[in-house]
């Protein structure tokens, strides 16, 4: 049989094949091969109905993986953030941006607490829209802006990112309301009741699956400085009017980014993200020499 992993705890993987839920364990050849069946992961599996036992036989071929949470198959991650409580921080955004194209998934910016929005923030935000990425304004207070995520989540494999208190689970609790439940026993709150560790789960909504454990908790920047001034869209469409191909935008003559910068078609700020991350990945607070 085939299924996808949703849930996995000490070792019980819960399986998810034509809306039928199965507990499973891994074959012992797995660890043998240094494979580890991941939440997210499509199997083929095996189930005896007689003594509920089954395995997981195959992993079938992943589209990505992530490390932590330790996922796989992710098409879409909800960079949750917010107008204020904590306040937007378009650096980290930037991190995150980076992060997906990485791993090949794609982003949606999505800002919390919208009903407190203000002009300078807005300002910012419209930036990102400019630059090409997807915005969602949406308040889980006021109930704004939800039929459009679930719209953009539908049948897709979900992380959230975000620092904590930015509302990821009021989001997930406002989508959860009023849906039907198709799933057996498997339920699609936020069922924190038993005590036993969780490793990984996905909660059902419709048929979206959303990761409960913000992706991408640890930022290493692993790349390089050319890659970095590829991996923003805008910045690499002004690249084009730069007179050397090979420009990082920072004090090169004739650069198409810096121009734009002074055109305010790049926000002053994702501008000073970039300057910043170049910095980093070059591990410059990381060079000591001696005077
Ligand atoms: N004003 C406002 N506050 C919100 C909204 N969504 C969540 N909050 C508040 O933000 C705080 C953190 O929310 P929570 O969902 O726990 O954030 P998480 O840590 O990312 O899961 C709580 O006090 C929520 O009541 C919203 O749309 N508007
Ligand atoms: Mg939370
Ligand atoms: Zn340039």
């Amino acid at each position: 049989m085939r299924g996808t992993i949703i849930k996995l705890v000490a070792g019980d993987y819960t399986i998810l094949s034509d809306h039928q839920i199965y507990i499973v364990r891994a074959r012992g050849r797995f660890r043998n091969l240094k494979q580890t069946p991941l939440c997210g992961d499509e199997v083929e599996f095996s189930y005896d109905h007689l003594s509920q036992y089954g395995t997981i036989d195959q992993i079938l071929p992943r589209k990505n993986v992530l490390i932590r949470p330790a996922i796989a198959n992710i098409d879409l991650a909800l960079i949750i953030m917010s107008v204020e409580k904590p306040t937007f921080d378009s650096y980290l955004v930037d991190k995150l941006l980076i992060q997906c194209a990485l791993a090949h998934i794609e982003p949606i910016l999505c800002v919390s607490k919208c009903e407190k929005m203000n002009p300078a923030i807005q300002t910012l935000i419209d930036n990102y829209q400019l630059a090409g990425y997807t915005v969602i304004l949406f308040s889980a207070k006021e109930k704004i802006n939800l039929e459009t995520i679930k719209s953009y989540i539908q049948g897709k494999k979900i992380v959230l990112c975000g620092q904590s208190g930015v509302g990821k689970s009021s989001l997930i609790n406002s989508l959860c309301e009023n849906q039907t439940r198709s799933v057996g026993e498997y339920s699609s709150k936020l069922g924190r009741g038993k005590h036993q560790t969780r490793e990984t789960e996905f909660i059902q909504i419709n048929d979206a699956f959303i990761a409960d454990t913000p992706g991408f908790s640890k930022l290493n920047l692993n790349i390089d400085e050319s890659c970095l001034a590829r991996i923003f869209k805008d910045f690499d469409f002004f690249a084009n009017q730069c007179k050397y191909h090979t420009c990082l935008h920072e004090n090169e003559p004739h650069c198409g980014v810096i121009e734009a910068v002074k055109n305010k078609i790049i926000h002053p700020q994702r501008y000073q993200n970039y300057l910043q991350l170049l910095k980093e990945i070059r591990g410059e607070k990381k060079i000591w020499r001696k005077k």
